[in-house]
């Protein structure tokens, strides 16, 4: 039998359809939810818009077109794309509200197969594509799996210690001040708890991103669940059955099993592919404490992308995603000249794991791009001189045309922070016809990376 033939009866035996399940993630307001309704609304015009000529199956106009469908997974909320498109389409245009759990979304692509096993079985095929959101934060819990309740607490009252802001010293003496181990009041511990994770959004909003436990600031369905009520101490005794100490320790490890391990099992383990959205240019623009601990948050993150023999992850779960993409979001902030930049500050950001992420046959890539274009680029002339500059209008309403500044294409050194070289605005979404996909940048070649090759 030849080899040709042999390929075309797998084929038939799997059928011809297709799936691929794509986990959406990144830390919170690092851009999902504009992400997700870009892609779809993208696929949702390919059959009468040349609007991504980077996606080869468009280019060489093998897409027929792409509809919603059902999903298959009934126990996940669903993605609610009537609801962004709804905002993005109020006068004047808003984004779509923020999100605080996993949904998700299934599209169905129907193409003409070049793959010549797939055309011999047929003239047109169907791509089943999932796209799941889920928030970021939810894998930094991951070390937390390796680590009893007395390592965890050492661990984060460290952390806690090198933050010099009152409200956090302040929480640091009143847990010090406690005596857990002989006391059985959990009243008590429910109110440092609270206390806890008060302090914990404080510093998210403050642009802290490396916020451990993860659901403590993003509880999903757990909003409110005694599980979500611990946090760290330290103590010299072994817990004595019945104190309050020991209500902690339980709540940590109901924590880890209950919370953190089916959330890799049931939702992780799942995906094929992944893409991490990263807003590089927000902490860029807070400061040096936020941007340093993007970057501890980011390492954090990708420990759940190492897949080596020794992993935790493959000791564990299964994963099976293959490409990873890390992606530098909201990139209309910048003049086009800085996308180069801001291209090498992610892979910068990423180097010190790529290596050994890549060597576990994980395909990676990293790329700056705008799900939602929200400015127009231009030129102004000022003493002889061409800037590049961008326009649009701020939250505010107010007209704005800009040099935002220059992206470091390292990782920004101490006279970047003293000069303060960069001047982020927000803008509000464009108005667009309804008829008109989304405007984007680079859109093309993000969904290229993550599904091109399924669609030969
Ligand atoms: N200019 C511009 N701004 C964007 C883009 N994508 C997201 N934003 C901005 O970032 C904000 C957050 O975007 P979302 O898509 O809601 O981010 P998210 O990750 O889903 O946020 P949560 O649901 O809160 O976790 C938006 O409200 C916009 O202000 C983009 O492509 N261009
Ligand atoms: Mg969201």
């Amino acid at each position: 039998m030849n080899k040709l033939t042999s390929e075309a009866k797998q084929l038939l035996n799997r059928g011809l359809d297709a799936h691929l399940r794509i986990g959406v993630t990144g830390l919170s307001r690092a851009g999902k939810t504009a992400f997700i309704t870009s892609f779809v609304d993208q696929l949702l015009h390919t059959s009468t818009h040349d609007n991504l000529p980077l996606l080869a199956a468009q280019r060489d106009g093998r897409l027929l077109g792409a509809r919603r469908v059902p999903q298959k997974n009934l126990l996940t909320p669903r993605f609610n794309l009537d609801g962004c498109y709804a905002s993005l389409r109020e006068l004047p245009a808003q984004w779509p509200t923020p999100t605080r759990d996993v949904s998700e979304i299934r599209i169905a692509i129907k193409y003409k197969p070049r793959n010549k096993a797939r055309k011999l079985l047929s003239r047109t095929a169907t791509l089943y594509l999932d796209l799941v959101d889920y928030p970021g934060e939810w894998l930094l819990d991951l070390p937390m799996l390796e680590m009893d309740f007395a390592t965890w607490s050492e661990q984060q009252l460290t952390r806690l210690q090198t933050i010099e802001l009152p409200e956090v010293q302040e929480w640091l003496q009143r847990a010090q001040s406690l005596d857990i181990e002989q006391s059985t009041d959990d009243k008590l511990i429910n109110a440092v708890a609270l206390e806890f994770t008060q302090l914990l959004l404080s510093l998210k909003a403050q642009g802290y991103q490396l916020i451990q436990p993860g659901r403590f600031v993003l509880p999903g369905e757990l909003a409110d669940a005694p599980v979500l009520l611990f946090f760290p101490y330290v103590s010299q005794n072994k817990p004595s059955k019945g104190s309050a100490l020991d209500l902690l320790v339980n709540r940590y490890k109901e924590y880890q099993q209950q919370v953190i391990r089916p959330f890799y099992r049931q939702y992780f383990s799942s995906f094929d592919r992944q893409i991490l959205l990263v807003d590089i240019l927000s902490p860029l623009n807070q400061g040096e404490h936020a941007f340093s601990d993007m970057q501890v948050a980011l390492t954090e993150i990708m420990k759940s992308f190492s897949y080596g023999k020794n992993s935790l992850m493959r000791r564990l779960f299964s994963p099976r995603t293959d490409k990873l993409l890390f992606a530098a979001t909201k990139a209309d902030h910048i003049t086009p000249d800085q996308h180069a930049n801001l291209s090498l500050l992610l892979r910068h950001l990423v180097q010190p794991i790529w290596q050994h992420v890549s060597f576990e046959s994980v395909t990676m890539e990293c790329l700056p791009f705008a799900s939602i274009q929200s400015t127009q680029t231009g030129f102004v002339e000022q003493n002889s001189q061409t800037t590049p500059v961008i326009h649009g209008i701020s939250e505010q309403g107010e007209e704005l045309t800009v040099y935002p500044g220059e992206v470091p294409a390292t990782l920004p050194k101490a006279e970047f922070w003293n000069k303060q070289g960069f001047d982020f605005v927000s803008f509000r979404p464009q108005y667009y016809l309804e008829s008109e996909p989304l405007p984007h940048i680079g859109m093309g070649k993000v969904m290229q990376f993550l599904l091109g090759d399924k669609l030969r």
